[in-house]
């Protein structure tokens, strides 16, 4: 075992004495987690990892493709501490925004031009995708040593939208033969004035999803329901969709730099994002005091409009983690994770004691992965406060049975037992069956003719989704009878 510095034994031997005398915690792979010595010269490591990825610290690469990469990537270098162990990379065809990189303290750029003589891509993804396939190896290189690598852009451009992809696929690249890594895709869709860049963009999208993990949309499109004030300062527009950018990234570095009793590690992020499609990563923060505002800020980030349209589907993967102020009571805790379970469609059970939600999944795709990971700690940092990460991914359509209340017909009447007791009552009972004249037909109203609707379930982060939907709950049968029995509303669908 390589020699460890006194400091950290004391607090490897800490840990031990937490997870108690016979852990075999120096056997076990753990993820080295940093910590800011106050120095300014980077961070150490809190705990040594001892296995194979024994003294090497999680390493992070942001890469900030097009304008708005760059752009984005220059607006966190100031949100995030110094921390060697973070690169950032801006990757532009404009040789202007490379010069404001060097001048902001970004040194690792790569220009992308030659043929445009870094002038721009002047929108033409042809001309990106050119440049991504000749700096492709260049790529590879930044990533070398990256287990998290984020592509950053704004899709409906031409350098982020053709670049981009193949920066993706130079992480995955440069990832390939590592146990624990991940390449995340955090970019933007155009705004409506902006529209017909749209189906541009979706290529881009479309591209980008082969080459990462996890893939994060911000619908700048759906921006004016966000403002809801037509005074709101176009610079205020900006600023919210780049806040948007920096609490993803904050939530996943703070989830894996942070160390904490019921910790939450890298291992679980890359069991929660690792292919998962499109996701949500999200934090939130509110007073301890009252449990509604917690629930209440969850509701609106987790629904956000900017992010993905997640209505009618179910995580399959989800990350909670919840940190809270010493005496924090357990039935919160529990509330709080209950919470972002049921507002990611998972379904609600009765246990034996409390109400708890379970993620139910019927025919999921093939190659539906379940997994939760629930972290939490509290500390003295916390008073007054609580504060919630979310990561959630592998969405699934909500199966069409679960929305439709399912109509149980009406069984058949019993069979009319007769027990003739002489030729004219035999009669008279003949008569009674003889078939009926045949009544003039009633049109059957529209709603009983056909299955319920459903809602059609949104296209996830597309600029042109409307308003989402509140979720429907199934309708119990015995109340679709009443309803059904009680006037026959016309136009009625579920
Ligand atoms: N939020 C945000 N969006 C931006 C910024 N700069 C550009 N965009 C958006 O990103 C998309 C692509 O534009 P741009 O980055 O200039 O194109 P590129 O340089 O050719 O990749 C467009 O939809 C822009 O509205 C920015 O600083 N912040
Ligand atoms: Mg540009």
């Amino acid at each position: 075992m390589p020699d460890i510095p006194e400091k950290q034994k004391k607090i490897l031997q800490a840990y031990k004495r937490y997870v108690g005398p016979e852990s075999d915690i120096l056997q076990e792979p753990l993820i080295q987690i940093e910590a800011d010595d106050g120095s300014g010269a980077g961070r150490e490591p809190l705990i040594e990892s001892a296995g194979d990825t024994y003294g090497k610290p999680i390493r992070v690469c942001f890469a900030g493709v097009g304008t708005c990469g760059v752009n984005i990537l220059m607006s966190l270098k100031s949100q995030i501490s110094k921390n060697d162990l973070v690169d950032f990379v801006g990757i532009n065809s404009d040789g202007g925004s490379i010069r404001e990189l060097e001048k902001n303290g970004f040194q690792h750029n790569i220009g992308l031009g030659d043929d445009s003589h870094y002038l721009g891509a002047g929108g033409d993804i042809l001309i990106a995708k050119a440049q991504g396939e000749k700096h492709f190896d260049e790529f590879v290189g930044i990533f070398k040593n990256a287990d998290l690598a984020l592509v950053v852009t704004g899709m409906g451009g031409g350098t982020g939208t053709g670049a981009a992809p193949y920066v993706a696929k130079a992480a995955r690249e440069a990832q390939k033969n590592k146990r624990n890594a991940l390449t995340i895709g955090v970019t933007t869709m155009p705004n409506l004035v902006e529209s017909d860049r749209f189906e541009i963009a979706e290529q881009g999208i479309e591209e980008l999803r082969k080459h990462v993990d996890a893939l994060i949309v911000i619908d700048q499109a759906r921006i004016e329901e966000v403002l809801d004030n037509e005074d709101a300062p176009a610079d205020l527009a900006y600023e919210l969709v780049d806040l948007r950018f920096q609490t993803v990234l904050q939530s996943i570095m703070e989830t894996v730099t942070k160390y904490t009793k019921r910790n939450i590690d890298f291992a679980d992020v890359c069991s929660t994002l690792k292919n998962c499609g499109e996701a949500i990563i999200t934090t939130v923060e509110a007073g301890s005091e009252n449990i509604d505002d917690i629930k209440k800020k969850l509701a609106s980030a987790i629904n956000d409009k900017l992010l993905l349209n997640h209505n009618g589907k179910v995580a399959s993967r989800l990350l909670v983690y919840h940190f809270y102020e010493p005496g924090y009571s357990q039935k919160k805790h529990f509330e709080v994770v209950s919470e972002v379970q049921k507002l990611f469609g998972w379904t609600k059970k009765e246990g034996p004691t409390i109400a708890y939600y379970s993620c139910v999944l019927n025919n999921p795709p093939e190659g539906t992965v379940k997994f939760l990971k629930i972290g939490n700690d509290s500390g003295d940092e916390y008073k007054g406060k609580t504060k919630v990460i979310v990561m959630a991914g592998g969405f699934v359509d909500v199966p069409q049975e679960a929305l439709q209340p399912k109509i149980v017909p009406l069984a058949p009447p019993p069979p009319v037992k007769i027990q003739p007791t002489s030729s004219a009552v035999q009669q008279h009972i003949q008569n009674m069956f003889k078939p009926a004249p045949q009544p003039v037909p009633q049109p059957i109203p529209q709603h009983i003719q056909q299955p319920p609707q459903t809602m059609p379930l949104p296209v996830a982060g597309h600029a042109s989704v409307a308003s989402p939907p509140t979720r429907e709950t199934p309708v119990e049968p015995s109340f679709l009878e009443d309803f059904l029995s009680d006037g026959n509303k016309p136009g009625f669908s579920l």
